[in-house]
């Protein structure tokens, strides 16, 4: 027995059939596990396409070569050259008789967390050996999704004419209230990390770019630990040109939206499947429903709110949708001044001051998407500025584009993790990020 392998003839496990029956194939991996039965041993090969099983016989490798392969600890890097041979007794329908295997990295004992093993383990302690975690089948699931659901927005919008841009997320003033601002010293000047590109996407409307997106990391203080809040995620932004009201950006919004999970479902089933979650494309158009209306609908349910919705009040409503539209997927709109203050760029109603062209976009009763349109007379802005405490000097490099032209326009502010959050039914916000940041957590 070859103790080197060739890595330059590997295929992915998934590359492999019984079609290749007597064929020499190289392929390469963590190996999984191995079941030892005496005269012949299984060792179960994964990559990130699959798994391959490498048959080991006792009689044909001799004694110290089997107890030597089937001795290798669970998780190391191992390569394995052999001949394929179809065996219906095993899943694939195949199977790898060795004739080289190369033991290329050791995995330690034990394992900081089992990568098979049933046993429920909680989360933190998951994310402590994220690597390890990554490992997990189900756990990489929700990764393939999130990659597909982002490029079937991406697909969308390029779709529609919509240009990428890439915004500093160093920045010296902030667009979504100062409390969840983090400061950071920029060589001898106070900054901060961008919570949203908001100021800049408009800036870009001001250039004539006309329709731009930006998936970005955005970034919040956030001084709750809740299961729907992270400290840094990835924001889907948006801003357009020429709009006639917010109506035109919800209509890019729900196209959007019904675009990206009908790429899920026809690209991720797989990866559904391992995760035993069933996904539907929302119909449009989406019901909308006033901020006036859905305070209605709580209090005939016996759940009166006044103000905002809370997470409470967000999650009811969301069975109200179900119920009543028979929709996981529903705009909130026109909410009040009153609840949209900080948000100084939000453009008021022109026919009722009391309210704003702004809306969210909640599914199943989570808040995924918030946007409007916005300010674009640069009086009215610089009012709104002063209205909420303040100076309209510190804006002056935002405000500056509006000065000289700038086009009615609105856009919207989409998380991600959020999405997969409510898509894949899963407890937790975390679990859709490679690495979370929370208000605990800065490594690994
Ligand atoms: P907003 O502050 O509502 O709006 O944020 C937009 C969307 O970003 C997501 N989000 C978060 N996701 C996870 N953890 C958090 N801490 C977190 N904070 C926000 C939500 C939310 O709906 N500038 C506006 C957008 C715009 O008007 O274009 C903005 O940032 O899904």
């Amino acid at each position: 027995m070859d103790d080197t392998v060739d890595l330059g003839n590997r295929v992915l496990n998934s590359g492999l059939s019984k079609d290749l029956a007597g064929q020499t194939v190289t392929v390469a991996g963590w190996l999984q596990d191995t079941r030892n039965l005496g005269g012949i041993a299984f060792l179960l090969i994964r990559d990130r396409s699959g798994l391959v099983q490498v048959t080991c016989l006792k009689k044909k490798l001799g004694d110290e070569v089997f107890a030597k392969l089937s001795g290798v600890p669970r998780e190391s890097v191992v390569a394995v050259t052999g001949e394929l041979k179809p065996n219906a007794q095993v899943s694939t329908g195949f199977e790898i008789l060795p004739t080289a295997f190369q033991v290329i990295s050791e995995a330690g004992t034990p394992l900081p967390i089992g990568v098979i093993d049933k046993v429920g383990v909680e989360l933190d302690t998951r994310l402590n050996s994220r690597f390890m975690d990554l490992r997990k089948p189900q756990v990489l699931a929700i990764f393939k999704l999130r990659e597909i659901l982002i490029r079937g927005m991406r697909e969308y919008l390029v779709s529609q004419r919509f240009m990428e841009v890439t915004t500093s997320k160093i920045v010296a003033a902030g667009a979504e209230g100062g409390s969840t601002l983090f400061p950071i010293k920029y060589f001898e000047q106070q900054a901060y990390l961008a919570q949203s590109p908001q100021l800049y996407k408009q800036m870009l409307m001001g250039a004539g770019l006309d329709r731009i997106y930006e998936l970005a990391p955005a970034y919040r203080a956030e001084q709750s630990d809740t299961v729907r809040h992270i400290a840094e995620f990835a924001s889907l932004d948006i801003e357009m040109s020429f709009i006639r009201s917010e109506e035109d950006v919800m209509n890019i919004l729900e196209g959007l939206m019904a675009h990206s999970l009908e790429t899920v479902l026809r690209e991720g089933k797989q990866y559904l499947d391992e995760l035993g979650v069933e996904v539907t494309v929302p119909k449009l158009p989406f019901p909308r429903v006033t901020l006036a209306d859905a305070q209605k609908l709580l209090a005939e349910a016996g759940m009166p709110v006044k103000g905002d919705l809370d997470t409470e009040s967000e999650k009811k409503l969301g069975e109200i949708m179900l119920e009543k539209h028979g929709a996981e997927m529903y705009f909130i709109t026109k909410f009040p001044v009153e609840i949209k203050k900080s948000t100084f760029y939000a453009m008021r109603d022109p026919s009722d001051p009391e309210l704003t062209n702004y809306f969210d976009l909640d599914y199943r009763g989570e808040e995924l998407v918030s946007g409007g349109q916005r300010e674009h007379r640069i009086n009215v802005l610089i009012n709104q500025i002063e209205e909420i405490g303040y100076n309209p000097k510190d804006f002056e490099f935002y405000l500056q584009a509006f000065r000289y032209g700038m086009p009615p326009h609105g856009g919207f502010g989409l998380g991600i993790e959020r999405v997969l959050h409510m898509m894949l039914r899963l407890p937790n916000i975390r679990e859709c990020v490679l690495f979370p940041r929370d208000m605990y957590r800065v490594v690994p």
